[in-house]
């Protein structure tokens, strides 16, 4: 005789939800101490208090699950409750959020927060609603840079034949092939083992993510290309969320609000210190460089990606925006 055991999920809808506490895994691709980390820590801390002690949780963070296109698909399946994510893969199943991987698009961080938390932000986290997947807030990541192990970047000439790994993201792709790299998309838990062993050359992410990476083990050069803003994003299964009651969701909501800031606040107190916490660990940092270049190539070659299928009404609202 097979002897059924109902998933926590499961007893939990059973039992009325209301009375049952839940544990809530929040899965990302970088450390419990990273960006997203505190960020996760908290949303938990934050909704655990809301809710009284219903909604207690932990982080699955540094990939354990998988890497962030496995974190979206076991969203939509309901096979993982919540995740932090960049928007790399998130393109692959909602496409018109492609708008805001365009490179050279945001101005600096109050304007992509501000359009984040504004009309536009939420104009996408409705798009995200209808694709199986629930976005509760616009979280961050950063403005991403290049790293290398084999020269200095200061032009596109010197990206020229660089094995880069990019994000699962179209409109990436294109632009470094446009500033001629050798483009590669890998999902993040394979990258550190990939710049070890040599089959990559490169990669590129926020300081936020290149020191809670330790990216100073297996890459000597960065440049702060700042070529393109990396919006973040936390979402939860429908699976999980369309069980809850609407006062439930509330918690969920502002406790996504409360992870937000203390993500932002990470970025931030990163985008102040980690040049100098790179250089301590024998990272060789060029801050200045002549972005123009870099910007005329990534941008004809990427934003048509997006164009040629959305139009560009999108791209306007967001250079309009203050
Ligand atoms: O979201 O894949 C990446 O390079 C991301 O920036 C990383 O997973 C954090």
């Amino acid at each position: 005789m097979k002897h059924w055991v109902l998933s926590g999920f499961a007893a939990l809808m059973m039992s009325g939800g209301a009375y049952a506490q839940q544990n809530i895994l929040v899965a990302t691709t970088t450390t419990a101490t990273s960006h997203y980390g505190v960020g996760a820590d908290a949303f938990l801390a934050k909704l655990t208090e809301l809710s009284n002690g219903a909604f207690t949780g932990e982080q699955a963070p540094g990939g354990q699950l998988g890497g962030e296109r496995d974190l979206i698909e076991g969203l939509q399946i309901g096979s993982i409750d919540m995740a932090i994510t960049s928007t790399g893969p998130l393109g692959n199943f909602v496409p018109e959020v492609l708008a805001l991987d365009l490179p050279f698009l945001f101005r600096d961080y109050a304007h992509a927060r501000s359009v984040l938390d504004g009309e536009i932000g939420q104009e996408m986290l409705d798009a995200i609603g209808q694709n199986n997947l629930v976005g509760l807030a616009w979280s961050e990541n950063g403005f991403r840079h290049v790293t290398n192990s084999q020269r200095p970047v200061t032009s596109p000439a010197d990206l020229e034949g660089l094995k880069l790994r990019t994000m699962e993201n179209a409109v990436h792709m294109a632009a470094f092939q446009g500033m001629g790299a050798s483009p590669t998309p890998m999902a993040f838990p394979e990258v550190f083992g990939a710049l070890q062993q040599g089959v990559m050359d490169g990669q590129e992410n926020p300081i936020t993510v290149i020191t809670a990476s330790r990216f100073w083990e297996v890459q000597r050069h960065v440049t702060l290309t700042g070529h393109v803003y990396s919006p973040a994003i936390i979402l939860v299964s429908p699976a999980l969320f369309d069980g809850l009651t609407d006062e439930q969701k509330g918690w969920f909501y502002e406790a996504a609000r409360v992870g937000v800031a203390a993500t932002r606040a990470e970025v931030d107190r990163l985008e102040a210190a980690g040049v100098a916490l790179m250089r301590e660990n024998g990272m060789e940092v060029i801050t200045e460089i002549d972005r123009a270049p870099f910007q005329a190539l990534a941008a004809e070659a990427a934003w048509p990606v997006y164009t040629d299928r959305f139009g560009s009404a999108m791209i306007e609202r967001i250079v309009a925006a203050q």
